[in-house]
């Protein structure tokens, strides 16, 4: 396989609250990985955030606070790019080209559309189908060779390595003609572990924590006082069988 520089990406939605999910399982890794000799690029998604309904002037709001947290965080930005999706229109630009490349077969095998979309799934947008498709495109735009992600990210991570083989293969005539050697797209990295890669719910032990739960005694948002965590530990669902 042809030789890719280390880079880092990933990308956190604009749909709400930060929680203590997306803080362990994602963000404190992003700030870790800065130690790295790799350059990162943490972008803020906000045309992953549209696949369900936003309200534009929430968006606005919301794309400020995710950032403003990754800078809370430890993400300095004289040594990582942080920066908006939708200001960078080669990632839609080439998700179209993904579009083209992944099968309808690998899409009706991911199960976030199919939590996502619930039973409506008529009525569920084309974009939220096409979603993983979108994803492939940031990382492999920047030919991104290791991407930290909670648990949950880990199919839509294999997807974005079966568009890059794909594609490879599919073209690896011109590919080879115009001096890329033997691949165009790096097979990405997923970095993904450490003892939170995906923090439950306070109120359902089977489902993860969520910025988009209706329930806000569900997750421990970061902008929650001391109080309020309390409180919602208190109320937590626990384990119903008795201590060994
Ligand atoms: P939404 O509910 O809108 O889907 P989300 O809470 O899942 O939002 P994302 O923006 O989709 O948050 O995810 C940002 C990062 O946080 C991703 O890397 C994701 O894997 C990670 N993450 C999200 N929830 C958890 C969790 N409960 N535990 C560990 N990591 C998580
Ligand atoms: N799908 C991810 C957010 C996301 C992402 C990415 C993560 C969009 N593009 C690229 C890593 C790399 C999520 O919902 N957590």
């Amino acid at each position: 396989m042809a030789d890719f520089k280390d880079l880092v990406f990933s990308g956190v939605q604009p749909t709400g609250n930060l929680h203590l999910g997306n803080y362990l399982g994602a963000i404190k890794r992003f700030v870790e990985m800065q130690a790295r000799e790799a350059q990162c690029l943490y972008c803020v998604v906000d045309l992953h955030a549209i696949t369900l309904w936003q309200d534009p002037a929430a968006l606005k709001g919301q794309i400020r606070e995710v950032t403003a947290a990754f800078l809370a965080a430890g993400i300095d930005p004289a040594r990582s790019i942080v920066f908006n999706q939708s200001q960078v229109p080669q990632h839609a630009e080439l998700a179209w080209v993904f579009n083209c490349v992944a099968r309808l077969g690998w899409l009706n095998r991911m199960t976030q559309f199919k939590d996502k979309a619930g039973k409506d799934r008529e009525n569920a947008s084309i974009g939220l189908y096409a979603y993983p498709v979108l994803m492939a495109a940031d990382i492999l735009a920047y030919r991104a060779t290791h991407v930290p992600v909670g648990e949950d990210q880990k199919q839509h991570l294999e997807l974005t390595r079966d568009i890059a083989s794909k594609f490879n293969t599919d073209f690896a005539g011109s590919i080879a003609a115009h001096g890329h050697g033997e691949s165009f797209f790096p097979i990405t990295e997923p970095l993904i572990g450490g003892p939170a890669a995906r923090v439950m719910s306070l109120r359902d032990g089977s489902k993860k924590m969520s910025k988009s739960d209706a329930s806000d005694n569900s997750r421990i948002n970061l902008t929650d006082d001391a109080d309020a965590i309390a409180q919602k530990v208190r109320r937590a669902k626990t384990d119903p069988e008795a201590l060994p």
